[in-house]
């Protein structure tokens, strides 16, 4: 039994230690691990403990094998046997946006297209209008809520897209928001996707607003605003050769690039993104062996979107075996949008994932943890282990392939961020 040491902050000067109160020591007991922290297999400890050092984890194993907690006040939680998993990761959502399409899903249903509707000034567009009449504090008030619901589903990290703004200072606006949504309590990663559509104000010219897109960029990166700049490179959307100009402005500020590539039709943008060593691809029902290979090669992550593709009652397949032979990881995320996927429940998607995608329910699990981190660009959350940040989700499951059996119904008893325990329904993260 070796005994833990007073402090787990590394290499602070004696005068800060001196100065910062020590971190919260709390000790989680009575929890069946699921900590994924080996490449495979579930990590299961059927009589499990962590000790969390403020936000990070000090040490996880059996309870049997806990180690004398030294000297100070240690505050002890009994987790009543709930299935612990790391905290999920939700790397591709559109949280942050005005109104709803209801109507336009109604008429989906009737037989207009998804492209039929965004090339008749629906769609996207509407989104936008609805986000430019919203003030801040609005769009703040509905994201939070939304950011809510995903968390008590057991997220404790989001990545969050601009893309409905399309101009300066909308862009702005909703990025802003994102950040706010971020100063407490769940991770928030922003995401530049000024590239999603062609605002109206630029009708016909879509090259001059690449140009715009390129010149903003620095300066919404100079705000602080910006961690990774996404695209949407489709025949409705934009070109390569554009996606190309926008992801060249990215590298320039040394930002990270991810890209919707191929949901409707391959146009190449694996390969494109790849070239720019894009962080992940995302939706890729129709990429091709070209496509697999890139990615391959980039070390870019498979994102997985069933929800979109369940919504817009899609039937081509991502090739995931060609994914998988390939060994490239596979992530999922709910693609949380009020046109494509309108789902607050990464649960749900590790269901979908599983029926539609034919995922193995481990995959699945891994793909909304530790591969949707790495998405991220971020190594120290995704499994549970020490030094890892203390981030988990308690279920009330016995085994966590059940997080992919029940659907439509939340088993999330509350979440773990930052080693500060939340319960479900808590206010909203502001
Ligand atoms: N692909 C999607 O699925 C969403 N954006 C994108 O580039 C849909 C966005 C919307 O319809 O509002
Ligand atoms: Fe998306």
């Amino acid at each position: 039994m070796t005994d833990l040491p007073e402090s787990f902050e590394p290499g602070l000067p004696a005068q800060a230690v001196a100065a910062a109160p020590p971190p919260a020591r709390r000790v989680w007991r009575h929890a069946r691990l699921a900590t994924l922290a080996e490449p495979t297999g579930w990590g299961l400890v059927e009589r499990g403990a962590i000790v969390t050092e403020g936000a990070r984890i000090a040490w996880i194993g059996a309870e049997a094998d806990l180690p004398a907690l030294g000297k100070g006040g240690v505050e002890e939680h009994d987790l009543g046997g709930a299935l612990v998993t790391p905290g999920l990761v939700d790397a591709h959502t559109h949280l942050v946006y005005g109104g709803q399409r209801a109507l336009e899903f109604e008429l989906r249903l009737q037989g207009a297209s998804y492209e039929d509707i965004a090339k008749a000034g629906g769609g996207i567009r509407s989104t936008v209008a609805a986000t430019r009449a919203a003030s801040e504090d609005e769009l703040l008030a509905i994201a939070a809520a939304r950011l809510r619901t995903l968390r008590d589903g057991g997220v404790t990290t989001v990545e969050i897209k601009s893309g409905y703004g399309l101009s300066f200072e909308d862009e702005a606006r909703c990025l802003r928001v994102a950040r706010r949504l971020g100063e407490t309590g769940v991770t928030v990663r922003t995401t530049s996707l000024a590239a999603h559509a062609l605002p109206p104000e630029f009708e016909g010219r879509a090259d001059d607003y690449i140009d715009a897109v390129c010149r903003w960029l620095p300066q919404w990166h100079a705000l602080g605003l910006v961690d990774a700049v996404d695209a949407f490179c489709e025949r409705i959307a934009f070109s390569t050769a554009q996606v190309a100009r926008v992801f060249a402005a990215a590298g320039a500020l040394g930002l990270p690039v991810k890209l919707h590539a191929e949901q409707l039709s391959d146009s190449g943008g694996a390969q494109l993104a790849a070239r720019f060593k894009a962080l992940s691809c995302d939706h890729i029902e129709w990429l091709s062996d070209a496509g697999v290979a890139a990615m391959r090669d980039a070390g870019s992550v498979a994102m997985l979107l069933p929800g979109a593709f369940h919504f817009l009652r899609e039937t081509k397949l991502p090739p995931i075996a060609a994914l998988r032979a390939a060994g490239v990881p596979l992530a999922v995320s709910t693609d949380h949008n009020p046109g494509t996927s309108p789902t607050l429940s990464l649960p749900l998607m590790i269901h979908l994932a599983c029926v539609d995608f034919r995922l193995t329910p481990e995959e699945a699990v891994r793909g909304a943890t530790v591969n949707a981190a790495r998405a991220l660009g971020l190594a120290d959350r995704g499994t549970l282990a020490a030094g890892r940040r203390a981030d988990f989700a308690l279920w009330s499951h016995e085994h966590p392939r059940e997080l992919a059996y029940w659907f439509g119904h939340p088993a999330c008893r509350g979440t773990v961020v930052a080693g500060a325990l939340t319960p479900p329904g808590a206010p909203a993260p502001r």
